[in-house]
């Protein structure tokens, strides 16, 4: 039986696992390297790659020969052959230890060839019992600092990223307008933009006769039905997420809306405001306090009724958390949040001149076509570890690449940026000469994570005073559910000194970084800081990550005005200029 309704998702699984079993058979870096770079162009493709025909599927570039014809494989049986040979080499319990930060295939296998350690609960044990120290090379921190990290992956909570349960819901109410559902929309914390999600609600207007749901309890996403009514349906997805599907008559859907939005001390705060009125506020509707039965709601049908019958000021979903929100629209001083028609262009981003998976030219069209107005092409600077980062020279040479794609996309105003090391001391990568001779220059920290409190500060710190620092790329270092955030970095201090060089600190919109964070964010803004909203994209696909730093920004309660995205090439490159400039005298 064909498998085309196996999702991108789905086919990308297959080819990091294989990547990953690849490198614990230390295989050739080039096959393993393959596999990661199709999975991720697979993720991110926006169509069904199993429904893609062999031509469609070559036509995507970064998709070759070999890739397809395991694609057809897949959709044919279901399963990746070749997968299922590796799988049968190792036990399963190594790939959990994978998960674990300072594991990687090298040390799974030494640990799984000199101890027999082949799971997540037998490297705790033996980190515990100290035999982890004893193996040459290994040592005491190394030792605690893999205990530390198993703990962490095991108490990671059941939580799905916000990226990847948007683009669920999002097929989910598309199968839902399949259905003849005009209005449908997804609530809960997704809607408001959470870093992570514990289950997806959605909500439809319409006839609760049964029929609806026991369709939609029939999609081919779904993994089991946990529980099924005429205008409710709980199912557990195969993507490993709950759903939770309502239908409200469509004249009380703004209110059910808001309602399933939450969040429940929003909620809360709004039912108080409407018990002041002589007024109650429940999933039925705004109504008399003396209509108990909720059969003549004052306002129902649309959220923006309902706010209006309040007395507020419309409440955008993402400020929905109870944290003084009300209190703001009563006062109408809830701003008009930065949207993703705002933005202009992406300035931190990768090529295959680092280690992106696209070329120069392929980041370029995408950006073209995001419709952007301009697009700083990026990369990252040395002396990174894993990866090969650019020398001034590399950068040089590469900006004159890009100048002659310039041709061939005349809408699209280019820059070439340099994602810059820190240091271990705060010093940058290149020098200060090389650092004024680069276009835009954001700089970030891959090494050294664990620093003191103090010392990463004073790092960051030396770092920001640099006169060429432009923009700060995800402080935290974290990588949510893996890595925690850098030992608590003293924020007000670095954006005290960031607002004094004009240094912008970024939002970092991969799906699992969202650094700074909405409550970082909100601090830098109020020390007069300007952000910098990034996709960070490794393929062409995630260019689509700005919508994250959108939402994040939003979340924050930033707008048009503190994100740098929202102006013009022109003026972009009249603030760097000016930023500089003003770096240069306070430094001398
Ligand atoms: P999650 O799923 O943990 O990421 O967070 P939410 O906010 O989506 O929570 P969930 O799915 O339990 O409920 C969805 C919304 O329904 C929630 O944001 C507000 C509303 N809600 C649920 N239970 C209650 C409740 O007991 N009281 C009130 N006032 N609202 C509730
Ligand atoms: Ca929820
Ligand atoms: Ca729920």
């Amino acid at each position: 039986m064909p498998h085309s309704d196996i999702s991108n998702a789905g086919v990308a699984a297959l080819f990091y696992e294989t990547a990953e079993l690849l490198e614990l058979s230390d295989e050739n870096q080039f096959r393993i390297r393959a596999y990661r770079k199709a999975a991720r162009i697979i993720e991110d493709l926006g169509k069904n790659a199993a429904a893609m025909s062999r031509e469609e599927l070559l036509a995507v570039n970064g998709i070759g020969k070999g890739i397809a014809s395991h694609i057809s494989a897949i959709k044919e049986s279901g399963v990746f052959p070749e997968l299922e040979e590796l799988r049968k080499k190792f036990p399963p319990g190594l790939r959990e230890m994978l998960k674990v930060e300072g594991i990687g295939a090298k040390r799974a296998r030494l640990l799984y060839e000199k101890l027999g350690v082949d799971s997540l609960d037998k490297l705790k044990a033996a980190a515990r019992s100290g035999e982890i120290e004893k193996i040459d090379g290994l040592g005491g921190k190394v030792q605690e600092n893999i205990l530390a990290g198993a703990e962490r992956v095991r108490g990671a909570p059941e939580r799905m990223l916000y990226w990847p349960a948007l683009l669920l819901a999002e097929e989910l109410i598309k199968e839902l307008r399949l259905l003849s559902f005009e209005r449908a929309a997804y609530a809960g914390s997704l809607r408001r933009g959470r870093e992570t999600v514990g289950d997806i609600d959605l909500l439809a207007a319409g006839r609760p006769d049964g029929s609806a749901t026991g369709k939609f309890a029939k999609l081919p996403q779904v993994e089991r039905v946990l529980a099924l009514g005429p205008a409710k349906a709980s199912i557990r997805l195969k993507a490993g997420i709950q759903c939770d599907f309502r239908i409200v008559p469509g004249g009380v859907y703004g209110a059910a809306l808001n309602y399933f939005t939450g969040s429940k001390e929003h909620n809360i705060v709004l039912r108080e405001l409407a018990r002041k009125k002589g007024l109650s506020l429940s999933e039925y509707g705004l109504c008399r306090l003396s209509d108990t039965e909720h059969k003549y709601p004052l306002a129902a049908g649309t959220e923006e009724e309902i706010y209006e019958a309040l007395g507020l000021q419309f409440i955008p979903p993402e400020l929905r958390e109870g944290a003084g929100e009300v209190a703001l629209a009563s006062r109408k001083l809830i701003p008009e949040l930065v949207k993703l028609a705002d933005i202009k262009g992406d300035a931190h981003n990768h090529t295959d001149f680092s280690d992106g998976v696209n070329t120069m030219e392929e980041m370029v069209r995408a950006a073209s076509e995001c419709g952007f107005e301009w697009y700083f092409a990026g990369d990252h600077s040395i002396p990174l570890g894993v990866v090969h980062g650019l020398d001034f020279k590399g950068y040089s040479s590469t900006r004159d690449e890009l100048s002659a794609l310039a041709a061939k996309f005349p809408a699209l105003k280019l820059g070439r940026s340099i994602e810059m090391e820190i240091l271990k001391d705060g010093s940058l990568g290149f020098t200060d000469k090389e650092a004024a001779g680069t276009e835009l220059v954001i700089g970030a920290v891959h090494s050294s994570f664990k620093l003191a409190e103090a010392a990463m500060t004073a790092r960051m710190l030396k770092a920001i005073e640099n006169p060429y620092m432009d923009a700060v790329a995800h402080p935290s270092g974290r990588l949510i559910g893996r890595r925690d955030p850098a030992g608590a970095l003293d924020y007000p201090r670095l954006f005290q000194a960031a607002a004094g060089t004009g240094a912008a600190f970024e939002i970092n919109g991969q799906p699992d970084r969202q650094d700074l964070t909405d409550i970082t964010a909100r601090l830098a803004r109020e020390a007069g800081v300007k952000i910098l909203l990034s996709t960070d994209a490794h393929s062409a696909g995630q260019l689509a990550y700005m919508r994250i730093a959108v939402t994040v920004a939003r979340r924050a309660g930033l707008t048009k005005g503190d994100v740098l995205n929202s102006l013009s090439y022109k003026d972009f490159c009249e603030w760097i200029k000016e930023r500089r400039s003003r770096a240069l005298k306070g430094s001398r």
